[in-house]
């Protein structure tokens, strides 16, 4: 039986402006608050989807601002997809990418709004979408990035006493390579074999600090390094991934299928951190998750510092990924002082656990939405 076409009413872009917890420093940006991009889409049946395309540090990481995500999908997007068809997902994608280069964020949000609403009109989870689920919890590593070790150390120490994360990703990069492998040496120290201790160097090494860096952090008992230099040195990757034990992870670089594609040729990364916003949405991270499977490469499953609906999208796919060995880090909104759901997501023992419900299986709390939204005085 095929189903009868529903006509797309309405693409709504909005801004929310949510303070962080504590200033969240990364090497290209401190944050001192999120601005979380939500689309919402509904159809002439009166059902609602969602989605989000939320970046970091406004163009500090990419090349989308939460500005110009919404300028192009309601200028662009938003007429391409007025009255057509909202329950065939991927000819609705197919007809915005023939017409929109690059757009990679604000297209994850508008593929996952339209594939929510679609599994919310079969009732089905959205995971069953892509295939189901291996699993119904995820691993949620934490960021700790308040510029100060003592106080990473404070922070670590209380996750762990709260079972809410033992993988700790260090944002390091911003002083120099042996300052910033003392500070990763004194947190594993400090937290021993109760956590796996990472480092996130979001490109801002050269090829030569890289190889210092690598042998340092190994020496620390870091297990894994994530992006040390620029994404563009794909070369670069390979040879310190062949000079180096510590395993090496691709983040920036991997703007969808078309470079995990030519980061595994390069045999340039032992991780993939996939990402569905980086990777143009849902259907694009799944292509990226079936690349490194055949190439043997492991997974990890990352983030944009998503609020609740981008974390939710995510998690929804990455509970069908077969190979996760290196877990996940949707830990978005647990970084941010707003809740913005009726019912928070379920965060315990290590791990967030997906809900049951169908379409992402989250609602918003409308009040929150309307009290956060970036243009709530007009
Ligand atoms: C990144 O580069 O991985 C993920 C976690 C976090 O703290 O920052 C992001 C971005
Ligand atoms: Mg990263």
């Amino acid at each position: 039986m095929t189903q009868s076409a529903i006509a797309i009413e309405q693409v709504e872009v909005i801004l929310l402006d949510v303070p962080t917890i504590r200033p969240h420093k990364l090497s290209m940006a401190t944050m001192y608050r999120q601005t979380l991009v939500l689309v919402r889409i509904t159809g002439a049946d009166g059902i609602t989807g969602l989605g989000e395309a939320t970046t970091i540090g406004g163009l500090a990481y990419g090349e989308e601002s939460p500005e110009s995500i919404k300028v192009n999908i309601d200028t662009y997007i938003t007429p391409l997809l007025k009255a057509q068809d909202a329950t065939q997902v991927a000819a609705r994608m197919q007809l915005v990418g023939r017409h929109v280069q690059g757009n990679r964020f604000a297209k994850c949000a508008i593929e996952t709004a339209l594939y929510d609403a679609q599994a919310r009109r079969l009732g089905v989870p959205l995971s069953t979408l892509f295939g189901g689920r291996v699993r119904d919890a995820l691993p949620i590593a934490w960021t700790l990035a308040s510029g100060d070790t003592a106080r990473d150390i404070e922070e670590a120490e209380k996750m762990l006493a709260q079972r809410r994360h033992d993988i700790f990703k260090l944002k390091i990069g911003s002083r120099t390579v042996r300052e910033d492998a003392a500070h990763v040496a004194a947190i594993k120290r400090a937290v021993g074999t109760r956590a796996s201790v990472r480092v996130d160097v979001n490109m801002a090494w050269s090829e030569a600090d890289a190889m210092l860096g690598m042998r340092l952090l190994e020496d620390a008992g870091c297990d894994l390094v994530e992006q040390p230099i620029a994404a563009a040195n794909i070369e670069g990757m390979a040879r310190l991934r062949s000079k180096n034990r510590v395993a090496l992870m691709a983040d920036e670089v991997l703007h969808g299928p078309g470079d995990a594609f030519r980061v595994a040729h390069h045999a340039a990364a032992d991780v993939f951190a996939v990402k569905i916003n980086q990777s143009g949405g849902l259907a694009g991270a799944q292509a990226v998750a079936a690349i490194a499977d055949a190439a043997r490469i492991d997974l990890y499953g990352g983030t944009m510092l998503e609020g609740a609906v981008g974390t939710m999208a995510s998690a929804q796919l990455f509970a069908g990924l077969p190979n996760l060995a290196w877990g996940t880090e949707l830990f978005g909104p647990l970084l941010l002082t707003e809740e913005i759901l009726t019912e928070p997501l379920r965060y315990q023992d290590f791990s967030l656990t997906l809900p049951t419900g169908p379409g992402l299986g989250i609602t918003l709390d409308e009040d929150r939405i309307n009290h956060l939204r970036r243009d709530r005085h007009r």
